[in-house]
Order: structure tokens, then sequence, then C-alpha cells
């Protein structure tokens, strides 16, 4: 397995939209290995492969914290369920160190395949739901900050881009 950089906003290639995912074979399931190795190693809940730049409908989760139970969607589609907003502190390895509140509904339907390209459903509230539509959004070129006030964003940005010249 491998550990793959992750993009940082304001990277243009977070906002490439995702072609879908066509082909499951041996190399695409050593993708989802390594999005989640890469995903477990820098303490996240959830990754798309857009922040690896990898620009395929595909992201991969693990709510459990004892990083044993990852899901694996593949051309992910979802439905509002319960149109009433749910307001949810969100975060994201691509916008490392900034935490906001962030409005989405509150249950969704989602539709996916897994590794093997098996169709698959599932209803999703709370956490579960945030961070699907969170890694969706990131499919199409969208991330949390886009949710925020411009003053708020532009002020996230001028900080990651003097963090990222410092270590550059
Ligand atoms: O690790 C993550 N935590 C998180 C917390 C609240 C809402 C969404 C997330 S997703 C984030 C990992 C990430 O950036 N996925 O794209
Ligand atoms: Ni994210």
């Amino acid at each position: 397995m491998a550990q793959l950089p992750i993009l940082e906003f304001p990277d243009p290639r977070l906002r490439k939209v995702a072609a879908p995912v066509t082909v499951f074979d041996e190399r695409f399931r050593t993708l989802v290995e390594d999005m989640l190795e890469t995903m477990y190693q820098a303490e996240g809940i959830g990754l798309a492969a857009t922040q690896v730049n990898v620009h395929q409908r595909l992201l991969v989760l693990d709510l459990s914290g004892e990083k044993d139970s990852p899901q694996v969607f593949a051309n992910p589609e979802f439905e509002v369920i319960e149109q009433e907003l749910h307001e949810h502190q969100e975060g994201c390895l691509s916008v490392p160190g900034f935490f906001e509140e962030v409005r989405r509904p509150r249950a969704i339907r989602v539709r996916a395949q897994d590794q093997h390209g098996k169709s698959f459903e599932l209803e999703a509230r709370g956490v579960l739901a945030v961070c699907i539509q969170h890694e969706i959004d990131h499919l199409d070129g969208k991330l949390f900050v886009d949710y925020l006030t411009p003053l708020k964003r532009q002020r996230i940005r001028g900080k990651l881009l003097k963090e990222q010249r410092k270590s550059a």
C-alpha cells in the first residue's frame, strides 16, 4: 500500500469535476487501498479521489474510530430524504487547521458501487450524511469553504497560501 499526497486549498486541481469509474480491476482496487491508507495516516474520516489528484468518482470513509470499518463508494449519487437542514462543524484534509459550521440536508439516500462494481443503496443521517455530502462535493470540485462568507474563505485562503510558501 502507498500513501498519496493530499492536495490543499486553493490548489486549482481541487476544482476539477471527476469522471465516472468504468473499470473495476485490480488497479482500481489498489487505488482504493492506497486511499484508505492515506485517509488513516492523515486521521481523516473520509477521503475523495479528487484530494489525491485522481479525478474519478470514488470516495472512502471510516467513521468507526477503530479504523476497521472502511466503506467504499464508487459513482455515488444521493437524493435528499429530509430537507430539514442540520448544522455540523466540518473540517477537511485539504483545508488543514480550519473548522466551520456548514448546513446540509439532514438525511439522504445514497446509491453507489463497491470496489468490485456491485451496486448498493443506503440511507444516511448524522455524521455519515454530512461526510458523504462533503465527499461528493469534492468529486464535483466543491469544498466546504464554498459555503462560508467570501471574507472567511479569503482569510483561510491567505493563511493556507502563507503556510504553503513556508513549507515549499
Ligand atoms: O476527516 C474529516 N472530517 C470531517 C469532519 C466533519 C465533516 C467532514 C469531514 S471529512 C474530513 C476528511 C476530508 O477532508 N474528506 O474530504
Ligand atoms: Ni474534505
